[in-house]
C-alpha cells in the first residue's frame, strides 16, 4: 500500500533520450535479506521519494583487473541521469527481472523468493557480462568467461544523487582478473562512459586525494572497506570469495 512516486510530473524530458529509455528497464525489487518479490522500473526505484519508503533493489559492481593487477576505472558520461561524470569502478548496473538474470534456469526449479545465493550470483554474472559489453564494448564471447568472475560479498547501502534521484541497493561485488597476456579490447560507449583507464593502487589513491575528481559513493565505500585489502591479495582472491553475509553500510 505504498504511495509511490511515478514522477510523471518531473521534467524528465530534460534528460538524454537513450538514458530515459533505459529508465524503463525492470529491475529486481528485494527485501532486507535480498529475497526478490517484485519487479520495478529503474526510474521508480531510483527516486528518493520511493527509496525513503523503503524500496530496495539488486545491483552489481564489477572490478576488472588486467594482468598487471591494474584496475579498470570509468568516468560516467554526462548523459547518465544518476551520478553523471563521477569516476567509478569498471562497471555497475542491475540484473533485470528476467529468469536468466534472477538465476532461474532450466537446471533448477527455483521459485521467486527462494532462489539460492549461488543461483542469484550466477544470474547477476549474466547481467554483468551484458553490461561490460554495453558500456565498454568488451566482447563477451571467448574473452569474458563466467567462471572467471569472483563473487566477493554483498553490500547494502543508500546514497542520494542529484535531486530527485538516488540509490538503495544490495550490491553484488565481483572481481574479474584478465589472464596473463590477454589484452582486452575496450570500446567505450560514449552514452555511458566519458573516459576509462587502468590504474595502479597508488595512482587511484592519488586520484582520490585530488579534490578536482569526484567518485561515486558506492565506489568510495567499497574501496575503503574492502578493495584496497583485496587488491593486495589478488593472487589469492579465492580465500575471500563467496561470503554469504550482507554488509550494511
Ligand atoms: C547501478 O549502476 C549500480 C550500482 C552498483 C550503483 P548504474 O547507475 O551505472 O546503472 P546503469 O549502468 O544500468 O545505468
Ligand atoms: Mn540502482
Amino acid at each position: 500500500n505504498l504511495k509511490l512516486d511515478h514522477s510523471d510530473s518531473n521534467d524528465l524530458n530534460l534528460y538524454d533520450e537513450e538514458q530515459l529509455r533505459l529508465m524503463k528497464e525492470q529491475c529486481i525489487v528485494i527485501d532486507y535479506n535480498d529475497n526478490e518479490f517484485a519487479s520495478g522500473s529503474k526510474k521508480l526505484l531510483h527516486l528518493m521519494n520511493n527509496i525513503n519508503k523503503g524500496l530496495l533493489h539488486r545491483a552489481f559492481s564489477v572490478f576488472l583487473f588486467n594482468d598487471k593487477n591494474e584496475l579498470l576505472l570509468q568516468q560516467r558520461s554526462s548523459e547518465k541521469i544518476t551520478f553523471p561524470e563521477l569516476w567509478t569502478n569498471t562497471c555497475c548496473s542491475h540484473p533485470l527481472a528476467v529468469d536468466d538474470e534472477m538465476g532461474i534456469n532450466t537446471d533448477n526449479q527455483s521459485q521467486i523468493g527462494q532462489i539460492s545465493l549461488k543461483e542469484k550470483v550466477n544470474g547477476t554474472i549474466t547481467a554483468a557480462i551484458r553490461k561490460l559489453d554495453h558500456e565498454l564494448g568488451i566482447p563477451t564471447e571467448d574473452t569474458i568467461s563466467k567462471g572467471k568472475f569472483h563473487f566477493l560479498n554483498r553490500i547494502h547501502y543508500m546514497a542520494p544523487s542529484n535531486e530527485p534521484w538516488g540509490e538503495h541497493e544490495i550490491d553484488y561485488i565481483f572481481i574479474y582478473k584478465t589472464h596473463k597476456g590477454q589484452d582486452l579490447t575496450i570500446l567505450g560507449n560514449p552514452n555511458e562512459v566519458k573516459e576509462f583507464k587502468y590504474v595502479t593502487m597508488q595512482k587511484l589513491k592519488e586520484m582520490m586525494n585530488d579534490t578536482n575528481l569526484k567518485f561515486t559513493p558506492w565506489f568510495k565505500l567499497i574501496c575503503e572497506n574492502y578493495l584496497f585489502d583485496w587488491w593486495k591479495q589478488l593472487d589469492n582472491i579465492e580465500q575471500h570469495e563467496n561470503d554469504d553475509q550482507i554488509y550494511r553500510m
